[in-house]
């Protein structure tokens, strides 16, 4: 069996459900102090999911909803400021406190410490979002616990992209081989596959309906002992022991290849 040596970590909807709460809210509010007239609904934003990143999300957003008479390239000016705000009123938000990780998330991070494990993340966000939801997430240290932080910043081509994996795995001098990913989305695992990464999935509210036919385990979430997961499907659901209540480091092993 091949050793396992790191997990890498998606951010939104997998460390924590921060897109209906999180980057919709500070979308709306963004627009609202922009004097636009323009609400993104929980609705709506499970549409605008499709498109990662938020930046390429409003463009979609003009080119497809906006009711601009000629004026989409006025528009379409308007987007660098518009996210640059966006992001300061998600900061905010987050160290309002208003968004907690997701269930066994904190749990798995620190047995995957103790057991010497190597954490990275690899997300299609901005890095100051990542910052913020760990600060205020975790103990104060947590941006140390990942070696690797691959964001937008550091690599513009967004997920279903595989880059910000690869990116991750060259830093880390890893083959994907002995690295197991944790996703919640379609366009998540099209990255993580086109990477050759074996990919957990934690579906969330937006995400639930796909078929992940090719994830190892798809789960509703990672579970806590006295809140455990379901396992939902996966091409390696089988070596889920009877009674297991969590993902543990135990069962990682036990899922690459
Ligand atoms: C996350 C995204 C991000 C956020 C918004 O995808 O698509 O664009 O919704 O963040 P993933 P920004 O979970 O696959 O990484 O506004 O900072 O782009
Ligand atoms: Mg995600």
């Amino acid at each position: 069996m091949t050793e396992l040596t790191a997990f890498i970590f998606d951010v939104d909807g997998t460390l924590a459900d921060t897109e209906r709460d999180g980057h919709r809210v500070a979308f709306n509010r963004a627009f609202e102090r922009a004097g636009l007239d323009w609400h993104w609904s929980v609705e709506l934003y499970g549409e605008l999911l499709q498109i990662t990143g938020g930046k390429e999300r409003m463009l979609y957003y003009i080119d497809h909803y906006a009711q601009a008479d000629g004026a989409h390239e006025k528009l379409r000016a308007l987007v660098p400021e518009l996210h640059a705000d966006k992001t300061r009123i998600y900061e905010q938000m987050m160290e309002e406190g208003g968004i907690s990780l997701r269930p066994g998330v904190e749990r798995l991070l620190r047995e995957a410490r103790e057991a010497g494990i190597r954490l990275a993340i690899a997300t299609t966000t901005t890095r100051a979002n990542v910052i913020a939801l760990l600060a205020n997430t975790l103990p104060p240290e947590a941006e140390s616990w990942f070696e690797v932080i691959a964001t937008a910043d550091e690599v513009e081509e967004k997920k279903p992209s595989p880059r910000v994996y690869e990116y991750v795995l060259e830093h880390m001098g890893l083959p994907a081989e002995r690295c197991l990913a944790f996703e919640d989305s379609m366009n998540g695992i099209r990255a993580t596959l086109a990477a050759s990464l074996t990919t957990i999935i934690t579906v969330n509210d937006y995400t639930r309906d796909e078929d992940y036919g090719e994830a190892a385990l798809v789960l509703d979430h990672l579970g806590e002992p006295d809140w455990p997961f379901q396992v939902l499907g996966g091409t390696r659901k089988d070596l889920v022991p009877p009674g297991q209540s969590c993902m543990d480091v135990a069962l990682a092993r036990k899922l690459l290849p």
